[in-house]
């Protein structure tokens, strides 16, 4: 199987981390983008022209890291991180789905400059300080450990919060942004994190992708 992207992208890492907290990140290799960025073959696979996808070695593909993070989950084996137990469960999803709907909303106006677009003073305004804090004050309230997110193991919730906090630590700062200390929970969290082999692993992944893609200029 091969997994079409970049570990630039968070997207890619939250796949590459679930694999690994599964003991199964040889499963996967991961390649460019088949046929090249954009071009009508990126497109047959994602319409949208963005990575990841997931391409089978019989051409089925699978757009979308969570989906095929799901996916992945069922097919190759190793420690779940799907949690057993459905209250569990559902709070690693409910994670998940704070993350992709409200952070990944909030961050956008900051994302759109850092990347060479553009947001108004207005959209920015509200990012910081009403769209961002607010995504950030819901994810604090959903975590429940110091260790793991939720339940006394690894689950995909920890591989999206790890995945995007590399980017937040990375760019936020640079549009006067605060760290996390406001959120306890998610910050205690953090500092645990953040001195894991699987974090450690996934940083050393995404730095050597940034200095690739952008000659660490982010
Ligand atoms: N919801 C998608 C997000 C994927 C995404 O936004 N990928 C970005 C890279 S981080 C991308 O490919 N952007 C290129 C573009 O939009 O042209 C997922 O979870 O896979």
């Amino acid at each position: 199987m091969k997994l079409c992207g970049h570990s630039v992208s968070p997207y890619v890492e939250r796949i590459l981390i679930a694999l690994e907290m599964k003991g199964k990140a040889g499963d996967v290799v991961l390649t460019d983008v088949v046929g090249g960025f954009k071009s009508p073959e990126h497109l047959s696979h994602h319409p949208s022209g963005k990575i990841p996808f997931l391409l089978l070695d019989d051409g089925t593909s699978l757009s979308e890291s969570q989906s095929i993070v799901e996916y992945l989950d069922a097919v190759v084996g190793g420690d779940s991180v799907t949690p057993a137990d459905p209250m569990v469960a559902a709070k690693a999803s409910r994670i998940i789905r704070v993350l992709d709907i409200y952070y990944t909303g909030a961050i956008g106006p900051m994302g759109k400059v850092a990347f060479g677009g553009t947001a108004t003073d207005e959209e920015m305004a509200d990012a910081k300080e009403r769209a961002l804090p607010e995504a950030l004050r819901y994810l604090d309230f959903c975590i429940e450990g110091e260790h793991f997110a939720v339940g006394d193991s690894w689950s995909h919730a920890d591989a999206a919060i790890m995945s995007q906090l590399y980017w937040f630590e990375r760019l936020m700062p640079q549009f006067g942004v605060p760290g996390l200390e406001e959120y306890p929970q998610l910050s205690a969290y953090w500092e645990n994190a953040k001195k894991t082999d699987i974090y450690q692993a996934s940083k050393a992944r995404a730095d050597k992708s940034v200095a690739k893609f952008f000659g660490n200029k982010k």
